[in-house]
């Protein structure tokens, strides 16, 4: 395939509440899109950094620097090229995963449609829906939590995740259960906000029979993790430790987790978030797709990801309007706790123009 043209398109998406984690309150979802146009069709690939680099290192101003100034100029001087080989061109250029992930998942985009062939195929999808989860925000108070997983309960969803951090988590995870039960399938998310020294602290945790507690110690350790895990009753799961499926494989040798959360822009593609897939896959741990608060592009990419075997817990995978009164592609809903896998060519979804037309708040071709 010889791209002609890129296009950069940053949207700005209001979200219904605000989003809080350990780091950050998100209230609008600063969107970087990717749309490329090659000879025979055009793909569009989403970018999942955030606006500022409190998640990881890579932030929307940062990945457009250096889609821009390195990534986009070695694609399309590399001449015909296919999006298996996207990520060996740009592996000489270090880290910027979230930036390189957008760029091949449009190429990918674009050369599936031009084959007729669907994300889930190519990546190996072996069901046609996926269960949802949810994820629910640090919120002021625990009638104000209660109400939101009521809620999220009652729509449907098949597992809930609560964000904690230092001060909200063994009395808000008790709260749920006291008033939900011990059947809901439940896990939490730290986001790196603890300490080796909390390991007393989070083993409080253990009474409460949670699916996993989900990155608790920084992205870096990975001893940490692993001294953690031999003390706690609860799986501990890696999310922001997990760059690659190298990365995976280290993580599972050395006892740091037991569960995967695989994000395809934090890997650096789907095309190695199917890697990360298959090592878990091989060493007999189960995997779960995250979520980056995506729009309809991302999201239709995630489903199809979620449908491989080794995805065995359910995902963020939620309806768009968890966030989005108003998404940019058709609105992904759920059904009985579930979402279906897109069939169509390539994503399987597009932009609506008239929505990004509206959403935009800076669009740039890099066109030679
Ligand atoms: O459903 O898309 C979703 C969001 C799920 O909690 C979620 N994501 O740490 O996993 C996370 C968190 C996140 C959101 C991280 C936005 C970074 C940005």
């Amino acid at each position: 395939m010889k791209i002609s043209g890129v296009e950069l398109v940053r949207i700005e998406l209001p979200l219904t509440s605000p989003f809080r984690t350990s780091f950050a309150v998100e209230t609008v979802r600063d969107a970087l899109l990717v749309r490329v146009v090659s000879d025979g069709a055009e793909g569009w690939g989403e970018c999942v950094a955030l606006a500022d680099p409190v998640y990881s290192s890579e932030y929307v101003d940062g990945c457009i620097d250096v889609l821009k100034r390195h990534f986009v100029p070695a694609l399309v001087s590399a001449g015909p090229i296919g999006a298996h080989e996207v990520s060996p061109l740009l592996s000489r250029f270090h880290g910027h995963r979230m930036a390189k992930s957008a760029l091949e998942m449009a190429v990918l985009d674009a050369e599936l449609r031009e084959e007729g062939r669907s994300y889930a195929r190519e990546l190996g999808a072996t069901r046609t829906v996926v269960p949802c989860g949810v994820s629910v925000g640090i919120m002021d108070s625990h009638p104000e939590l209660l109400a939101a997983v009521g809620g999220y309960l009652e729509a449907g969803y098949r597992r809930i995740k609560l964000k904690i951090e230092p001060g909200w988590d063994v009395e808000a995870v008790r709260a749920v259960r006291r008033e939900f039960g011990d059947s809901v399938p439940l896990q939490v998310d730290a986001n790196t906000a603890y300490r080796r020294q909390d390991v007393a602290h989070l083993r409080r945790l253990d009474e409460f029979g949670l699916l996993l507690i989900e990155q608790p110690l920084p992205e870096e350790d990975l001893r940490g993790h692993a001294m953690l895990a031999a003390r706690l009753e609860t799986p501990v799961c890696l999310d922001e430790s997990i760059v690659s499926a190298a990365a995976a494989a280290d993580a599972i040798t050395l006892s740091a987790c037991s569960i995967v959360n695989v994000k395809p822009g934090r890997v650096g593609g789907y095309l190695e978030a199917r890697r990360v897939h298959d090592v878990c896959a091989a060493h007999g741990v189960p995997v779960w797709c995250g979520g980056m608060l995506e729009t309809g592009i991302g999201r239709a990419a995630n489903l199809a990801l979620a449908a491989l075997p080794n995805f065995v817990l359910p995902g963020d995978i939620s309806a768009s309007e968890r966030y989005y009164a108003e998404d940019i592609t058709t609105p992904f809903t759920m059904a009985d706790g579930h979402m279906a896998v897109p069939e169509g060519a390539g994503l399987g979804v597009a932009p609506i123009a008239a929505v990004l037309d509206r959403r935009a708040t800076h669009r740039e071709w890099l066109t030679p």
